[in-house]
């Protein structure tokens, strides 16, 4: 099938479930970008994969992070191969067949308790072993409450939040809020505004909500590598006036976190590279919201196939009149940008870092590539991709 073909394809059963296609994985061979005649495929050719190049192009992560990179998204382990629709195919089977669902993903909504009208949020900091899929050898992550990206933290305008980090490395680490409006004391950089958190130490930080929007904590100690490895969640602010939040602004019916990174791994979204990468499911009509955060050392323009993005928000401040539409969307280091999509044409349409070096190489599409699959029931049928098997949707839908 060819890759136009395979674009077009997807399943929809009146169960909400849906296949895609996206083509699959594997690396550029030899050196650098390059993609030579002498490629192999599989783990065997990781040492040239996409996902060591962060190494090359950023200040070097530590020896383990960069030892971890190597870790190259891949089909097979039989080099070399020549078959690479095959591979491609294998990739895109792999995402139909749900992997994305096939074991528990990071960014899950974390609940605070409430004490004395404080939003209490306990975190642990912790060596995990993270699956960038469901085929590679889990990576030597780090993560808050065990998972990659941390636990999704959303509170109200105005709210009185306690996060109390409890630090389970072996090394010191300390937690900013990027992007909040905070006391200084509260700003979480290790030796300027606190000392770092020691191993088996704890922190508290205490801060009132005050900037809305779209926004992110991570390690602000030893960065490169800690939030290369993991060290990163989303903290999402909801303006205090209902009118003002997405649901009833834009009538968004899914409110899509997208966490990019770029160093332990390769290319991740969500930590979770293609065909491990959760698909969007939405119906014909929707508008949906996503949510784009930058955690990464590089910039990635996120480009989506079939419809325009409607650009609302930076770095959580509404854009008012200055809002604008775009079908690609450069997302640099630590921005957030807020796009709402209106769901206005049935398909499977790929949705993917535009540079391609981070998307696809010869056998197929890896790293940062998911799909927003747009159901329309009187569609179905010309969607529909001959024994192609179906999944369901695994995206969080509300914040
Ligand atoms: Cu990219």
């Amino acid at each position: 099938m060819t890759r136009r073909g395979l674009l077009r394809a997807g399943v929809l059963t009146g169960g909400g479930l849906v296949a895609v296609a996206v083509a699959a994985c594997a690396k550029p061979a030899g050196v650098g970008w390059t993609l030579g005649p002498t490629a192999t495929s599989g783990t065997a050719a990781a040492g040239a994969s996409p996902s060591a190049a962060p190494a090359a192009s950023s200040a070097a992560p530590t020896a383990a992070a960069s030892a971890e990179m190597s870790h190259a998204p891949s089909a097979s382990a039989a080099p070399p191969s020549t078959d690479h629709d095959a591979n491609a195919k294998a990739g895109v089977d792999r995402f139909l067949g749900g992997e994305a669902a096939s074991y528990p993903m990071g960014n899950q909504p974390l609940e605070p308790r409430l004490e004395n009208g404080v939003k209490v949020f306990e975190m642990t900091i912790d060596e995990i072993e993270h699956r960038i899929d469901a085929v590679l050898p889990p990576v030597k992550a780090l993560g808050y409450n065990g998972m990659w990206p941390g636990p999704r933290l959303t509170v109200t305008e105005g709210d009185k939040i306690r996060a109390i980090f409890k630090n389970n490395l072996k090394e010191s680490t300390g937690v900013h809020f990027h992007g909040q409006r905070l006391p200084n004391a509260m700003d979480g950089v290790p030796h300027i505004t606190q000392e770092p958190i020691p191993a088996g130490g704890s922190f508290t930080y205490e801060f009132t909500a005050k900037t809305v929007g779209s926004h992110m904590y991570h390690s602000h100690h030893n960065a490169t590598d800690q939030v290369g490895r993991g060290l990163l969640g989303a903290f999402i602010v909801q303006p205090k006036a209902p009118a003002e939040r997405y649901d009833q602004l834009y009538g968004a019916s899914q409110d899509i976190v997208w966490i990019s990174n770029d160093t332990l791994g390769g290319f991740t979204i969500n930590g979770r590279g293609f065909p491990a990468t959760a698909p969007i499911v939405a119906k014909l009509g929707d508008k949906i919201v996503i949510r784009f955060m930058n955690e990464g050392q590089m910039m990635h323009p996120w480009h989506l196939h079939g419809v325009p993005m409607r650009v609302v928000a930076r770095d959580g401040y509404p854009l008012g009149g200055a809002a604008f539409t775009c079908d690609t969307l450069g997302v640099n280091p630590g921005e957030r940008w807020d796009v709402v999509i209106d769901c206005d044409e049935p398909g499977a349409w790929a949705f993917h870092c535009h540079i391609l070096q981070h998307a696809e190489g010869m056998d197929g599409m890896y790293g940062m590539v998911t799909a927003l699959v747009v159901q329309d029931a009187a569609a179905a049928v010309s969607l529909q991709r001959a024994g192609a098997p179906a999944f369901a949707c695994v995206i969080p839908t509300k914040i």
